[in-house]
Parts: structure tokens; C-alpha cells; sequence
């Protein structure tokens, strides 16, 4: 550090040049989060200090994650879960395993997740001393049902079913897998980081909630769709013991225990994301996925023009474009045009994420560079 302090003005001319170089968004189409919405960074602001890993000091932005909570839960079809504002989709899982882990106390635990599912599942099998097993996908990128039950033993506790996956915006079987775990009684967890602010507002959404009696939590992320403030992830629980078997004694806090991975917390997000919710309500959320919708109709249509594919039909706002040598595609996007998109792992086709970021003329000129870079 330097010895003598630096000027406001000189920091913040550094600043002003540093964030310069970072995105606008305006040519991002691999990223799934977004501008957040300006009356969740105006909430934020107001919260900056508050820590709720020591609520006691903070009643009032803890009052404001109950709600937070019940919210979400209404959105999930879960009148009264528990759980807390994460920092999101990696903490959420994490968390939801931990708990799992925790109620089942046995020997060599097994979790049965999609080939599909996030990276965080990798942290998971690293931290949590569960095997992580990995079912396989059928042709439309769901999880295949055989495969998973194939997998499921004496040492499962739990099965993961992804509603919204990461690179294709698919959801699985969520009914089946409900079904299966009742069966077996064992637990489920949805992943619906991306999804959660997605599903509810689609025309004729599937069951992939609190609704299906054997989803027992669900991790949906305000810092994505829900437009609010980064780190916000929410973690829902249908049972209480899920969260009392999260806890840890906090002897010299204000609050005798804490259930959070992370012990400072920010009451900001929570604050950011309470206003959100508030202000758009369902009708403002429809209205924002009809209109990623509309883009991702638009990338399609376009797409096809030029003799590209869909790998599927998009579900939700993520297209898989089968375009030949997507690598070299991706590449020459983004040297070329600067379009930042990214790429599925198998098969390689071109991802893209169609944020509320995005607008019709982007797309149109999006459309007009992807033609070009492939000689089309
Ligand atoms: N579960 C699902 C289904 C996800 O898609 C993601 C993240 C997570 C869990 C983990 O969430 P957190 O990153 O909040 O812990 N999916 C994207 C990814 O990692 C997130 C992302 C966001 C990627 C912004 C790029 C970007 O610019 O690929």
C-alpha cells in the first residue's frame, strides 16, 4: 500500500478509466446475470453496512429476508419455506447437500445429479465428502430417467434435478424425479438458479416446484433474472429441519446461531432484492422473460434463415446454435465483432444467453456478424 493517502479525485479518475474497461453488457450474450435493476441498487445502497451474519444488530433488514423469503416461496409454490439470501447458485447447492449430508448421517453418501448440472456440483464431491454420481442426458438434453434410477443405491440420500440448465435451458423431469424420490425417501433438490425467475412466468410452465411433494429445496438466484444485486442467491427449504441441521453456535454474537456458509453476510442484496420483487411483482417479471423470449424467437428465426439450427427447441432464454466448428466461431465473434458468447461442452454448439440486456437491434446485427463469420 502506498504510505501517503491518495485524493478522492485521483481515485476515482482511476476508477472511472478501470471500470471503462470492463462490459456494458450491450454485446454479451454467454453472460446470466445483467444490468440489475436501479431500484435494487438504490435498496443496496441504503443497506451497504448491514451485516446479517450478526442479525441481532440488524433486525430490520432480517425482517426484510423473512419476506424476501415468503415471496419466494409463494413464487415456488412453497407458502411457508425457511431459508436464507445466499450469496447464489453455488452456495445454494452447496448448502442443500450439506443439509442432506447432515439429516442422513451415513456412512459413503451418494447424491444422483444430471451430466448437465453446474460446475458447483464439482466443488460439492471436492468439500462435502459426498460422491457425487452423474446421470446421463437423453436426447433433448434432460435428465434420462433410467440412468438415474440405474444409479440410485443403499448409500443415496438425495437426487438433483436442474430446472433452467446452464448451458442448454432445460428442464428436467422434475415430476419423475419427485415421484422416485418419494419412493425411495430420499431427498430432491431443484437447481433453479437460473430458471427460478424464468419457469413461473412462461406460457404453460411444467411442475418443477414445491408444488411436486417430493421437492424438498430449491435454490432459484435473484442476481440473475430476478435483476437484483450481485451476490443474492436464495436457498428454500419445504422442512425447518433442513435449516436447524445448517447450524453452527455463534457464542458472542448478538444471535446464538447462524446457519449461512459465509458469516458476514450482506443485508444489502437482501434489501436489493426485497425492492425488486416489490416493484416489478409477477406482472413485471412476465413481462421481462416475454421479451428475452421474444429475442430468443428472434435468434431462432434468424438463425434458421441462414441455415443454422437449434440443437432444441429453447425452453427458456438460452439457445444452442449447432454451428460448424463453433470454436472457431466463438473465436472470430469476438476478435472480430466483439460479441462475447460461449460454448456447450457436448456437443460444441454455440451458447447464447438472451439477457434483458439484449434488444432487437443487437440481435439483428448479431445475426448479420454470426452469417458472415459463417460464410453463410
Ligand atoms: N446453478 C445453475 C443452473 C447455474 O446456471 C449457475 C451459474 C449456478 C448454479 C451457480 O450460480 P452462481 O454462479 O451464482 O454461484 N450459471 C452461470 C455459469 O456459471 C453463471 C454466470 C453468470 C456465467 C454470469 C457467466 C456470467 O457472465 O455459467
Amino acid at each position: 500500500m502506498n504510505d501517503n493517502g491518495v485524493s478522492e479525485k485521483e481515485i476515482f479518475a482511476f476508477l472511472d478509466e478501470t471500470k471503462a474497461r470492463d462490459t456494458t453488457y450491450e454485446r454479451v450474450l454467454s453472460a446470466m446475470c445483467t444490468h440489475p435493476h436501479k431500484i435494487a441498487v438504490k435498496a443496496h445502497m441504503q443497506f451497504i453496512e448491514s451485516n446479517l451474519g450478526d442479525f441481532g444488530l440488524f433486525p430490520g433488514t432480517h425482517d426484510l429476508e423473512l419476506e424476501v423469503m415468503r415471496m419466494m416461496g409463494d413464487l415456488m409454490n412453497g407458502p411457508s419455506v425457511h431459508g436464507y439470501v445466499t450469496t447464489g447458485g453455488t452456495e445454494s447447492n452447496i448448502q442443500a447437500l450439506r443439509a442432506m449430508r447432515n439429516i442422513c448421517n451415513i456412512r459413503n453418501p451418494n447424491v444422483i445429479i444430471p451430466e448437465s448440472a453446474h460446475f458447483s456440483f464439482d466443488k460439492i464431491a471436492d468439500m462435502l465428502e459426498i460422491e457425487i454420481r452423474k446421470a446421463a442426458l437423453d436426447s433433448e438434453f434432460k435428465v434420462n430417467m433410467d440412468s438415474m434410477k440405474s444409479l440410485v443405491d443403499e448409500h443415496t440420500i438425495g437426487l438433483v434435478g436442474i430446472a433452467g440448465s446452464t448451458e442448454f435451458g432445460q428442464i428436467d423431469p422434475i415430476k419423475e424425479m419427485s415421484e422416485l424420490a418419494v419412493e425411495k425417501g430420499i431427498f430432491l433438490h431443484v437447481d433453479a438458479a437460473f430458471g427460478g425467475f424464468v419457469i413461473p412466468f412462461l406460457k404453460n410452465p411444467p411442475a418443477f416446484d414445491f408444488a411436486l411433494e417430493g421437492v424438498t429445496s430449491i435454490g432459484i438466484d435473484p442476481h440473475k433474472m430476478g435483476l437484483s444485486t450481485i451476490p443474492s442467491g436464495g436457498l428454500l427449504f419445504r422442512d425447518l429441519k433442513h435449516l436447524h441441521h445448517l447450524q453452527t453456535h455463534t457464542p458472542y454474537l448478538t444471535v446464538d446461531t447462524q446457519y449461512s456458509l459465509t458469516g458476514t453476510r450482506s443485508g444489502a442484496t437482501v434489501a436489493g432484492t426485497y425492492a425488486v420483487m416489490k416493484h416489478l411483482g409477477n406482472d413485471g417479471y412476465r413481462r421481462i422473460v416475454d421479451q428475452c423470449m421474444e429475442l430468443t424467437d428472434m435468434v431462432v428465426a434468424g438463425a434458421r434463415e441462414i441455415g443454422i439450427e437449434p440443437l432444441i427447441e429453447p425452453v427458456m432464454n438460452v439457445v444452442a446454435l449447432d454451428v460448424p466448428d463453433a470454436d472457431l466461431v466463438r473465436k472470430r465473434l469476438r476478435e472480430e465483432f466483439g460479441w462475447q458468447v460461449s460454448i456447450t461442452r457436448t456437443p460444441r454448439a454455440l451458447r447464447l444467453v438472451l439477457m434483458p440486456h439484449l434488444t432487437t437491434e443487437n440481435i439483428e446485427l448479431f445475426l448479420h456478424d454470426l452469417k458472415f463469420v459463417c460464410n453463410l
